[in-house]
Parts: structure tokens; C-alpha cells; sequence
């Protein structure tokens, strides 16, 4: 489940929500005053104010914890937002809020809490710009905390501050969704043998993963074979009766294979077939590298041809009864 889904807004008044505990947006003082603050004392009684008092105030950004007397929440975290003045460090104070209230939530045990848009009434915080702030601190937060479970409810007090809560988690989710589609990282490296598996498909581009080493084994393709091999490689590809289909062909980053993209008028079975046989040109190949020159690869890199040779000849036999596997992906 995603973080944002553990996001709860509701709007109304915070002190009648029934949970753990309720913030307040309190100031340094911590004696009370209006807005939220004054709604918060008058439904807890004067006790609070007791309380309060033995406290010796708050600084800005941080929290302190008193009992939530005659309120349905057991607990009231006092936390002290910025005044907006546009000096730049109000973004840290404001985040600094959610994380020591959220921090003392923690200590205490706290299961639910119920924040109000801190600083965006008396102290004048812009508040689609509170919003971002607070929804992406609590959820890195809760990303940072995750064995520890707890319901965090944003509360608006009028219906539009609730509508601006509910688009910042939106675009939060959105963009979490785009960062999950990119990386690719959470592969099952321990079920990969050699060979050639369907990395991704995006639109009508299918990523190949032509693995030439074991994951995770330590044993590396060495940049100069590597980069032979490319050579020869991308030459077979792109002269070969596929080279329609051939978008891009380079070794991975963590040097245990090579990327094959190619459009998907390519069927699996030729992928292979194509694969195969240009690590079949790479096997048999003697002679000029091809390509080689400054124009086309920079020939800052050596070159190690008995080196690419090998893994080629080693490649076309692998794929010989090879069939096209969907990579393992991690959940
Ligand atoms: N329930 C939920 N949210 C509320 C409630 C309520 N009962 N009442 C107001 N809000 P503010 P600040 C919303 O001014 O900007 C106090 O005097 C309100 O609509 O309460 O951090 C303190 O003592 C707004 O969206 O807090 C400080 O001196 C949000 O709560 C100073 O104000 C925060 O508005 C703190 O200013």
C-alpha cells in the first residue's frame, strides 16, 4: 500500500475528531491564544492551561506533549509554526513541526494523530504551500518509520483547505507511480542465470536484458572486451535483416551485460534469433574492429577482441534453446 493511502484528511473542527492525539498550532508561549489554539483550549477545559503553563513555552518548530483532558483525543501535541515573512527558512521550521510532533507521537505510543494546517491562519503561511510541505514531511517520515504504524489525518477546517490536501497528496502519488515505473532496481538478481530476459516494455519499445554475467557474482565484463563487444555487436544489429527494429544496443552500468532496445515489430523468438547471431559475428569475427575510429567511439577505451570473443562464443551458445523470459521483479 502506498504511504499517501495511510494519509487520512478530514474536515471540520479538530477537536471533535476521535483519535490518539490532536496538534495544536500554538505559539512560543504555549498559553493559549486564537484560531485553532483557542478552540483547542476552550473544548479541553482549564486544565490544559495548567498543564501548559508548568511546559516553559516552545520554540518554533519544535513540539511538547499534554494530556488532552476534556477532549475525545487522549493526547494534544503544542507545536510552534513559523510566521510567514518570506525570510526562506520558513519551509524547515514548518516541516520541523510534523517531525518533532511526529516524533513525540512516537515516544508516547501514539497511534493516530490529527494535524491542523499549522501557520496558515494567524501566521500567514501561503497554503498550497504549507500543504507540500506538510504532506511530503509526513510522508517521508512515515517512509523513515515504517515498522511503526500509525494514522496520520490532515484537517482542514473549511472544505477548500480540505480540496488543496487532497491535490497535494494526488500529485504526491502521481509522482511516486512515475518513480516506480523508472527504476528497475528491485529485479530478483538471485533467479538470473545467463541469457536474455524482456527487462520492460514501454509504448512499443521492448528493453532487452542480455545478461553475460552472474548478478551478484562478483565477476565483471572487463570494459575492454566490453567495449569490443559493442562494437561488433551494434555492427551485426543494425546491418542485419532486423536493423529496422534496432533502437539502441550498450553495456549496463553495473557491467554484467547489455541492453538490447528494440522496437516490438521484432518478435521475441527473433529477438533471440538476433541476439544470437551477432554474438555468433562477434565469435567468428577477425580482422578491423569496425567503427573504430574517433568519430564514432571516442577511442579513448582499449580494445580487447580475443576478450569480446569469447563471451560471444560463449553467449551464442547459451541462447542456442533459449526462450525469451520476463524478468523477476521484486515486490
Ligand atoms: N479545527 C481545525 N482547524 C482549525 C480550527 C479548528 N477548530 N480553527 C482554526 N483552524 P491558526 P497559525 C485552522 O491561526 O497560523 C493562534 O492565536 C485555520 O483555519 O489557528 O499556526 C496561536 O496562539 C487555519 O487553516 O494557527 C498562535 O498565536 C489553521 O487552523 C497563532 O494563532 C491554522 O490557523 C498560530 O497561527
Amino acid at each position: 500500500m502506498s504511504i499517501y493511502q495511510r494519509i487520512k484528511i478530514v474536515c471540520g473542527d479538530i477537536t471533535k475528531i476521535e483519535c490518539d492525539c490532536i496538534v495544536n498550532a500554538a505559539n512560543s508561549s504555549l498559553l493559549g491564544g486564537g484560531g485553532v489554539d483557542g478552540a483547542i483550549h476552550a473544548a479541553a477545559g482549564p486544565q490544559l492551561l495548567e498543564e501548559c503553563i508548568t511546559l516553559n513555552g516552545c520554540r518554533t518548530g519544535e513540539s511538547k506533549i499534554t494530556k488532552g483532558y476534556r477532549l475525545p483525543a487522549k493526547w494534544v501535541i503544542h507545536t510552534v509554526g513559523p510566521v510567514y515573512r518570506g525570510r526562506g527558512d520558513e519551509a524547515e521550521l514548518l516541516a520541523s513541526c510534523y517531525r518533532s510532533a511526529l516524533d513525540l507521537a512516537k515516544e508516547y505510543g501514539i497511534k493516530s494523530i490529527a494535524f491542523p494546517a499549522i501557520s496558515t491562519g494567524v501566521y500567514q503561511y501561503p497554503l498550497e504551500e504549507a500543504t507540500d510541505v506538510a504532506v511530503a514531511v509526513v510522508a517521508k517520515w512515515m517512509q523513515n518509520h515504517a515498522d511503526y504504524e500509525i494514522e496520520v489525518i490532515f484537517c482542514g477546517f473549511q472544505n477548500h483547505v480540505c480540496g488543496v490536501y487532497q491535490r497535494a497528496i494526488g500529485t504526491k502519488m502521481s509522482e511516486e507511480k512515475t518513480m516506480k515505473k523508472i527504476a528497475s532496481f528491485t529485479v530478483n538478481h538471485d533467479v538470473l542465470t545467463k541469457g536474455m530476459y524482456i527487462s520492460r516494455i514501454d509504448g512499443d519499445v521492448v528493453t532487452y536484458d542480455i545478461r553475460m554475467k552472474l548478478p551478484n557474482g562478483g565477476d565483471y565484463l572487463q570494459m575492454s572486451a566490453a567495449h569490443t563487444l559493442e562494437h561488433l555487436f551494434a555492427t551485426y544489429a543494425r546491418n542485419s535483416r532486423f536493423s529496422e527494429g534496432v533502437i539502441y544496443v550498450g553495456p549496463m552500468g553495473c557491467r554484467t551485460g547489455f541492453y538490447l532496445l528494440l522496437r516490438d515489430t521484432i518478435s521475441y523468438a527473433d529477438a533471440i534469433e538476433l541476439v544470437k547471431e551477432s554474438m555468433a559475428f562477434a565469435r567468428d569475427f577477425e580482422g578491423e574492429i569496425p567503427g573504430n575510429k574517433k568519430a564514432e567511439c571516442g577511442n579513448y577505451l582499449d580494445h580487447d577482441l580475443a576478450g569480446a570473443k569469447a563471451i560471444g562464443a560463449e553467449m551464442a551458445e547459451v541462447l542456442q534453446n533459449w526462450q525469451v523470459y520476463d524478468l523477476k521483479y521484486k515486490e
